[in-house]
């Protein structure tokens, strides 16, 4: 799915900005608001989640549906003889959307676009757009969450013990299966935008071949391949009025080419690279019947390519090193809310500790982020959000197929990001219990890892990011593309004893390195309170998560098939409250507002040290 974008043949229309909002049932919201002025509303703006921003009600409480209204109108001229959509970039977790008292339809899943053609039905003058969003999450859904507590009044309860009665008695909460806070709404932009009536729908670009070997600032040729997919009524008579014209850093035309599909060579071709990234523009041009029909559409592209042999991880047919972490989508009073100069911050803090990736745990992100990584040169692991998932839900085919269609939603919208180097089914899904129970999470990934091959027009490599475990009874993680392992020794378990801790690790390394393939962190870390420090470096230091990183990162460092370190996690983040949990996860080596805590410091000047290839060889 295209971005909307604005050129001589599109329009986008923002609708961010203050909506009114209010809150509604557990189950269900009232018809009417969807069709009428929302009694006594009061503001949200958009994008946001709406927990933080509103402090007469604990929206930090809220379970089921909200409602969110505003109105807007367009000058007629723009719209007419034009293909109208309205497009959310994600509504966290299930919407139905109203325009003007009529349901355009519902979407389930809270971190990927979806769009509704609109044509016909945006009139002069007012129009009144409703969205009533749910945050609740089930077995069904992924996030995967559990129901809350059925509230239970009356006497019924007689004779059962106090804490038990008082969990009947408490109102329903949603109970993630996860550690991050519920952040819920409209957590991303919303957008109405025209094409002409036919119009360009997807543009996927490949690269077919490189020169390897080129050092940085150097050219050789490449041939990349390109695939114009054509929407509308005419489009099966349009293909051959398309036209490509690949463009450089400056804009200049190196390329042009005919046709919906094609390969292009260019015979002094950039590469885009970690760290040195180049961006070419596909720009395509769809001629229409008559001057105003025409359409046309800038695709970025980098060229390169990536590919897993030999337990190693090559782009551009050199052995990359992953140095970094994973993050979240979390900030002061936004919640979820996708923030330009937050991701600006991030990239330039991702600079600053010389780091070279992160993975989008555990949900695919705001677009925005990826554009700027692709500029910036900053590599991603893109993770679906099927997080918290453990047996029976190996056997339960809506979840099943909800995750076919994210991997596929995920897969159409980022294919064309230079950034994006893997994909990710799952983080830490539970299929560790031997016989039947690993052998069905067997048989559920399996398809999804051939899915993700099968739809990514670059044929990324496909991981799975597992969890601390019996990885002798775990069968799905070594059939991966890359081993991605979650492990804590030395906080969860063998807490505060770094020399157990990393004899344990190096037990469970000697397994791995039998199974012959490429393996990485994706998380390790120990909560840490700025400003708690020792001598000797106590649990929840900043002393001891200094030196837990640097025992640790000692131990990888003898292993040539260890392909990289992004541990847990770039910055604090808020979670559900809890026993072990200090206004939330305390493992960032930054704090929520990105203060650097000591191992920042300790880990930047370790990965200045590393480069971003050839650092085991
Ligand atoms: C891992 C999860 C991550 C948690 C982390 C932790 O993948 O979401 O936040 O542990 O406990 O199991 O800090």
């Amino acid at each position: 799915m295209l971005y909307p974008q604005t050129n001589d043949a599109r329009l986008v229309f923002s609708l961010d900005g203050v909506w009114d909002f209010k809150t509604a049932g557990e189950t269900d919201y009232p018809t009417e608001w969807t069709s009428a002025a929302l009694p006594e509303p009061i503001p949200m703006a958009v994008p946001g989640s709406y927990n933080d921003q509103n402090d007469m009600t604990d929206l930090y409480d809220v379970y089921g549906w909200v409602v969110y209204q505003r109105t807007f109108s367009l000058p007629e001229r723009t719209i007419e003889g034009q293909r109208v959509v309205l497009r959310f970039d994600a509504a966290t977790h299930a919407a139905d959307v109203y325009l003007n008292g009529e349901k355009l339809g519902s979407h389930k899943g809270g971190f990927l676009p979806f769009e509704f053609d609109v044509t016909g039905k945006v009139k002069a003058g007012d129009n009144l757009l409703a969205v009533a969003i749910d945050n609740r999450i089930n077995q069904s859904t992924l996030p995967i969450g559990n129901e809350g507590n059925v509230a239970f009044f009356g006497s019924d309860n007689a004779g059962i013990p106090s804490v038990e009665a008082g969990k009947r008695w408490a109102k329903p909460q949603n109970r993630p299966n996860f550690d991050f806070f519920n952040f819920a709404g409209l957590n991303r932009h919303v957008e109405l935008y025209t094409t002409p009536e036919t119009y360009i729908a997807d543009v996927a670009v490949t690269t077919k071949s490189v020169t390897e070997g080129l050092g940085e600032g150097e050219t050789g040729p490449a041939t990349i391949g390109y695939e114009v997919t054509l929407g509308g009524e005419f489009a099966a008579k349009r293909d051959d009025h398309v036209t490509v014209t690949i463009q450089d850093e400056f804009g200049n035309t190196v390329a042009t080419a005919t046709g919906a599909k094609g390969e292009i060579t260019l015979p002094a071709a950039h590469l885009w690279n970690p760290g040195a990234a180049y961006l070419y523009t596909a720009h395509v041009d769809l001629a229409g019947f008559a001057e105003s029909e025409s359409d046309e559409y800038d695709q970025t592209f980098g060229i390169r390519t990536v590919e897993v042999k030999d337990q190693k991880f090559l782009i551009n047919g050199k052995p990359f090193y992953f140095k970094g972490f994973g993050k979240h989508e979390d900030s002061y009073f936004h919640g979820r809310g996708t923030d330009q100069l937050l991701n600006v911050k991030d990239v330039s803090l991702i600079h600053w500790l010389n780091a070279n990736s992160f993975r989008t745990s555990h949900y695919p992100y705001a677009e925005n982020m990826y554009d700027l990584c692709d500029r910036e040169g900053i590599v991603i692991i893109d993770e679906t959000p099927a997080v918290g998932m453990s047996w029976p839900q190996y056997t339960n085919k809506p979840l099943f197929e909800h995750h076919q269609q994210v991997i596929r939603d995920m897969i159409a919208r980022d294919k064309n990001h230079p950034s994006v180097v893997m994909w990710s089914l799952a983080n830490e899904p539970w299929y560790d219990q031997g016989g039947e129970k690993s052998e069905s999470a067997l048989k559920y990934f399996t398809p999804l890892y051939e899915l993700a091959h099968e739809v990514d027009p670059q044929n990324r490599p496909v991981t799975i990011v597992c969890c601390q475990n019996d990885y002798t009874k775990d069968l799905v993680t070594r059939t991966m593309d890359v081993v991605c392992l979650n492990r804590y020794y030395g906080w969860y378990n063998l807490s505060g004893d770094l020399d157990a801790a990393c004899y344990a690790l190096n037990y469970e390394l000697d397994w791995w390195e039998k199974i012959g393939k490429p393996v990485m962190f994706t998380e390790y870390g120990a909560d840490t309170m700025e400003g708690v420090h020792g001598t000797h470096g106590k649990m929840w230091s900043e002393e001891y998560q200094r030196d837990y990183f640097a025992r640790i990162d000692a131990e990888i460092d003898k292993r040539p098939w260890f392909i990289g370190e992004q541990l847990w996690n770039f910055a604090d983040f808020v979670t559900i409250q809890g026993t072990m949990r200090v206004e939330g996860n305390r493992k960032g080596i930054l704090t929520r507002d990105r203060q650097p805590k000591m191992a920042a410091h300790f880990l930047r000047d370790r990965w200045a040290k590393i480069p971003n290839f050839g650092y085991k060889g």
